[in-house]
């Protein structure tokens, strides 16, 4: 039986970045979620006969929201839904589920940010290719979503989600999946296992960790499985609705436990991390952070190394905000190098298009055309391909990378919490000097060229404008500014710090890397801090 239940509309259900995120308890106020996946299935208009994928990332709500959606798809028509175990799929898993011959999936997730009841929860919509849908979907979504009068619900047997197979529920039915399986047999089609598992077995020692996250079970699975790590190698590994009361971002703040460790004595060779929906990650080497930024340059410049790029990159691209090692890389091998707006929804098309091969973002994301999602594991497998075939450190790998094409330091200062109007008035005040601040001397450097980032996709012509304030020196130092379009409270202010030098190897690990003298410009520019009362960034990545 089909319920069709009286919805007031909701006018904040613009989807941001990476989809729709809320606190937790505005997506449990009734007709909420409802609401917003009616839309969505409206939009999507799935034909009988094609599939919708569904999972998160285990967060609060996960399940409850999955047995929501299972009955609204049946409602609205809809003949086959695929669901991971118990709910879970990783971001990753789950585009390429969605590659496997489904018109498209909802990914239930707020990535990074903390969940459970006074955290944080997240919905998205990803399209036939396994990407997020782009910005003129999303836009149409949230226009519906504020203009909707019902939802359509269907009642159904009872079903149940962590057993595998088949169930029919009317005219629906209900595959449940094992999440990991399809992504791992995928992973060792794109890697050498036998060379990683040849380094594992010489002692090469591994420590990943998945915050209690979703990755858990996918690392427990490649890493020890698969790989023959030995068992504990992975830590904090059973997902947990509330991933143990963490922050399930991979950075030297919120992942203490392994930085620690790594930085320790008696330390691993390699660590590693994911974030709430397993598509982030943070590479570590004994003693030694990857930049997210160096990451992407040095995977770029060592992909033939790998059985899925041995035949080299079609091109590379890299959001706007991430730091320019990987165009060096770029420009070395000849292939084209493409600047997007911050966002993974960016490089479907250019990865559709097969433009590019891989990309990256700053905030520890990095991906390739094997998915249409960034993905955390396979960049894991992809640095221990490389050690294992170069039969260096990353450290070696990282500072060789250095002296053949040049070193970009990089910071980002992120402000959280600064309400909305204060943030408005930084970027305003910021827009309003952009005419005056060329050719003007800041901290002893040339401003070249100041803008507000806009960008035409080159395979569809679509223009987002406002991606995030510019200031390019003419040395190749930048100071971008953005506002964050993934938080839940009030506004966040991301401000990213670039310089290249020449002096690569001299630095020591400890000493205080030279963008961070560009701090007190970018402050300044802003007025940050008078505006926004803020003295010191929340986080620095
Ligand atoms: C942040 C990052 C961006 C990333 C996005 C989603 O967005 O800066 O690079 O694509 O999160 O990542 P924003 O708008 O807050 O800067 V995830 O792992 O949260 O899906
Ligand atoms: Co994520």
């Amino acid at each position: 039986m089909i319920t069709v239940v009286p919805t007031s509309p909701f006018a904040d259900q613009r989807p941001g970045t990476s989809g729709l995120r809320k606190r937790t308890p505005v997506f449990q106020q009734p007709h909420y979620l409802e609401n917003f996946v009616q839309a969505l299935l409206d939009e999507a208009a799935l034909q009988p006969g094609q599939t919708l994928v569904v999972g998160g990332d285990g967060r609060f709500l996960n399940r409850e929201a999955i047995g929501t959606i299972v009955r609204m798809a049946a409602a609205n028509g809809i003949t086959h839904v695929v669901v991971g175990r118990g709910g879970l799929l990783s971001t990753p898993a789950a585009s390429h589920l969605i590659r496997q011959g489904a018109a498209g999936g909802i990914i239930l997730s707020a990535s990074h940010n903390p969940g459970g009841p006074d955290g944080d929860f997240g919905i998205k919509y990803n399209t036939g290719n396994g990407g997020p849908a782009p910005e003129s979907f999303t836009n149409r979504v949230a226009e519906r979503a504020a203009a909707l009068t019902s939802y359509r619900v269907a009642e159904l047997p009872a079903f149940d989600l962590d057993k595998l197979g088949e169930q029919p529920l009317g005219s629906l039915k209900l595959e449940v999946v094992d999440p990991v399986s399809a992504y791992a047999a995928l992973m060792e089609t794109l890697f050498d296992f036998g060379a990683i598992r040849a380094l594992i077995a010489g002692g090469f020692r591994v420590r990943f960790d998945a915050m209690h996250a979703i990755t858990g079970p996918y690392a427990v699975e490649i890493l020890e499985r698969r790989l023959g790590a030995p068992k504990g190698t992975v830590i904090n590994g059973t997902p947990l609705p509330d991933f143990g009361g963490g922050h399930p971002d991979p950075n030297l703040t919120y992942a203490p436990e392994l930085v620690n460790e790594l930085f320790g004595d008696n330390a691993p060779d390699f660590g590693a991390a994911s974030d709430g929906d397993g598509d982030r990650n943070m590479i570590l080497g004994q003693r030694f952070f990857v930049t997210p930024s160096d990451s992407l340059a040095v995977l770029a410049a060592n992909a033939t190394l790998v059985p899925a790029y041995k035949s080299g990159l079609a091109g590379v691209a890299r959001s706007m905000p991430t730091s320019m090692a990987v165009d060096a890389v770029a420009a070395k091998l000849g292939i084209p190098c493409y600047e997007t707006p911050t966002g993974w929804k960016f490089f479907g098309n250019l990865l559709d298009a097969g433009r590019i091969t891989l990309c990256g973002e700053e905030s520890f994301g990095t991906g390739s055309n094997h998915v249409r999602e960034k993905d955390g594991l396979w960049a894991v497998l992809f640095w221990l391909n490389v050690v294992a075939v170069r039969g260096e450190s990353v450290e070696q790998i990282v500072r060789a990378h250095w002296a053949e094409y040049g070193r970009n330091y990089y910071t980002r200062y992120d402000y959280e919490g600064v309400p909305t109007e204060a943030a408005n008035s930084v970027m305003a005040h910021l827009r309003a000097q952009l005419p005056e601040l060329p050719g003007k001397e800041l901290g002893g450097r040339m401003v070249k060229a100041a803008d507000d980032f806009s960008y035409t996709d080159p395979i569809d012509g679509s223009v987002s404008a406002k991606q995030g304030i510019r200031l390019l020196f003419e040395d190749e130092a930048r100071i971008v500014y953005r506002l964050s379009g993934t938080g839940t409270e009030g506004a966040t202010i991301r401000v990213y710090m670039e310089m290249r030098s020449a002096e690569v190897n001299s630095l020591r690990t400890t000493e205080d890397p030279p963008v961070n003298g560009m701090a007190t410009v970018a402050l300044t520019i802003a007025d940050l801090v008078s505006k926004t009362g803020m003295r010191q960034p929340t986080v620095i990545t």
